[in-house]
């Protein structure tokens, strides 16, 4: 049992620091509280598991009571009432018998089936109160510790997380040791909420998930698909640029060809079922796009003055999501990859890679991403089912991806157990507006694949050699990317990614004529305009823009007209007057291409 030591810092002294151990202990021990508390207000509630995750606990719960947020303030209630209660935890080792027993007779049919998972092993209840867990402990020592707590959302989740099996109710809840610490928790969540990705698309009308059409499955509206191809023709521009190959291929392809690739047996429950037909034909949706650009590299003998090949394309793809891992447009199962597989000799491997990594940097530059991290991610050599099994290949491939990421001079963290099953990976890790950490960019070194299809190379010599595989995937798929640009600008795109990039904001009708030639120049420069000529009073067209979050306002009105010049106003609240036209077209083309983060010229000299 976890003591907190010294529940007051003495006077002068640092402000006390509260160890994981003791972090967990409390938002464990809150865990069962809520339980109690649920049980009793609720009649019939049965309880299954309920840990201390990240920030806090959750319990999962059968109910008959449908639970939403409006219980949380009763539950909260009692919640307080059994913490004052000051009852301590105590840890009890019962035989498997007697536990059996105890939960039988209380028909708590989901601690039954944990307990006969545990035949054979120590087994201990944990009490406080009324109430009693089956439980391996982690406890404070009395429930009078808990006093900085709260219920935060309620949510489904299958038993055993097995979609084969009920669906249960999990209510979610953050736990502190002092006041202090909870309200900036939830001040953070307050603002992540304001800069949630889902709540801003469907604001900004970017995308929808339309229930008929199915979960993880997005459409992109007018305004996403705007930014979309804005993203798209950056990258593909750019990589051009630097000698990759633009293909196009299906997203389908005959199962055999994901048999070889060995997608059907170690990426099996991430891929959609095979589709028959009659003449005994099996289709798959692809999950990856490397067999098919493999068989773009097949098509021709390659000399090793051929490569490196870079093979490069907006890959659609599919993969089956557990649906309890979907989210908006950062984790779906229709998405599109910028990928591209790099064909090259061994001792190319090094050049490669650290130009993609670079790359990686360049990009994050223009898009104005300044947090990230590098994470190499390497296999579980204890799983010879998910990765694999060629010790050799996996430890010279590692050495390889640390000796590009000295190279490049950026440090990174290892991770076990995140590997792809074809090899290990450096993925830049960029963190959501809850602060959770979701890859970004990744390059992955693969020896596996090329074995598998026979690929070759003809050498100095006229011999057939093997090559070597990059994956590479640098601003991700469009859709965890845009998810990411919405949520780091919180909807306040820069110029050069904004739908639309100036409403122009008549004052009376007479100024219809004029915004619209205004709107003609504006489009033929290249600029992404619309134009507001409703009878509405001026300040509700400023208000609407300005919740559309469009970077530039034009107000036009009489004198402007009649001066030939504009009033400008911009979506954090600066303004300019007597602006010619040129000099505006000059400056937003020049912001525009130059992808500023922030217009200066408006500011004052
Ligand atoms: C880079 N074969 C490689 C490719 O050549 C590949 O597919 N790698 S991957 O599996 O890691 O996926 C590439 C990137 O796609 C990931 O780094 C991640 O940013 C993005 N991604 C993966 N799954 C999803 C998903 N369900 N929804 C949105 N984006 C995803
Ligand atoms: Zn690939």
């Amino acid at each position: 049992m976890i003591k907190e030591k010294s529940q007051k810092p003495a006077e002068g002294s640092a402000p006390e620091t509260h160890s994981q151990e003791f972090l967990d202990a409390l938002r464990h021990s809150c865990a069962h509280v809520m339980a109690q508390a649920v049980q009793e207000l609720f009649p019939g509630t049965k309880i299954s598991i309920g840990p201390a995750i990240e920030n806090g606990f959750y319990y999962d719960f059968d109910s008959p009571h449908r639970f939403t947020e409006e219980d949380f303030p009763k539950i909260e209630k009692r919640m307080q009432e059994i913490a004052q209660g000051n009852h301590p935890f105590k840890g009890e080792e019962i035989s498997f018998e007697e536990a059996k027993k105890f939960w039988e007779e209380r028909g708590e049919k989901y601690k039954v089936e944990i307990l006969e998972g545990l035949q054979g092993q120590k087994i201990t209840h944990y009490h406080h109160d009324s109430y009693t867990d089956l439980c391996r402990g982690g406890h404070l020592e009395s429930t009078k510790l808990l006093r900085h707590f709260k219920l935060l959302s309620v949510a489904g989740a299958y038993w055993r997380g097995d979609e084969k099996n009920a669906m249960l109710q999990r209510i979610y809840g953050t736990a502190w040791a002092t006041k202090e610490d909870l309200e900036k928790h939830l001040k953070m969540l307050e603002e992540a909420k304001a800069r949630d990705h889902r709540k801003l698309g469907t604001e900004l009308r970017l995308f929808s998930i339309s229930d008929k059409i199915g979960p993880g499955l997005p459409l992109w509206l007018p305004k996403g698909a705007t930014i979309r191809s804005l993203i798209e023709r950056y990258i593909v521009d750019l990589e051009r640029s630097l000698g990759y190959q633009h293909v196009y291929s299906p997203a389908l392809a005959r199962v055999e060809l994901y048999k070889q690739s060995g997608h059907w047996d170690h990426f099996k429950e991430n891929m959609y079922p095979a589709m028959q037909f009659e003449n005994k034909e099996e289709l798959v949706l692809r999950p990856m796009n490397c067999p098919h650009h493999i068989m773009i590299y097949k098509n021709d003998l390659h000399s090793y003055r051929d490569l490196p090949l870079r093979i490069a394309e907006l890959g659609t793809m599919y993969r089956y999501e557990r649906s309890g891992v979907l989210s908006g447009l950062s984790r779906v199962r229709a998405m599109t990859l910028n990928d591209a597989h790099i064909f090259c000799l061994p001792d190319q491997i090094r050049n490669e890679a650290t130009g993609v990594l670079r790359l990686i940097e360049r990009v994050y530059k223009d898009f104005g991403f300044k947090d990230y991290w590098f994470r190499l991610s390497l296999r579980d050599p204890a799983d010879k089912i998910k990765y694999v099994d060629n010790p050799a290949m996996w430890d010279k491939a590692e050495r390889l991806l640390k000796e590009a990421l000295s190279e490049v001079g950026v440090s990174f963290k290892e991770a076990a157990g995140e590997a792809a099953y074809y090899g290990p990976k450096i993925d830049v890790q960029l963190h959501d507006a809850l602060g959770h950490s979701e890859t970004l960019s990744t390059l992955q070194l693969d020896f596996y694949l090329p074995e598998r299809f026979d690929l070759e190379y003809v050498n100095k010599d006229g011999a057939r050699e093997r090559p070597v595989m990059i994956h590479r995937g640098i601003v991700s798929t469009m859709e965890r990317m845009t998810a990411f640009l919405i949520e780091h600008y919180a909807g306040n795109f820069p110029l050069w990614l904004s739908p639309i990039q100036v409403k122009i904001l008549t004052l009376t009708n007479a100024e219809e004529g004029p915004a619209r030639t205004l709107e003609e120049h504006l489009l033929a420069a290249g600029l992404r305009v619309s134009l507001d000529l409703r009878a509405e009073k001026i300040s509700a067209k400023i208000r609407d823009a300005q919740l559309e979050k469009i970077p530039y306002m034009i107000i036009l009105g009489p004198k402007d007209v009649a001066a030939k010049t504009l009033s400008v106003r911009l979506r954090d609240g600066r303004q300019a007057h007597g602006v010619s036209e040129e000099k505006l077209i000059q400056e937003l083309i020049r912001e525009n291409i130059s992808k500023t983060l922030s217009p200066t010229w408006l500011e004052p000299k």
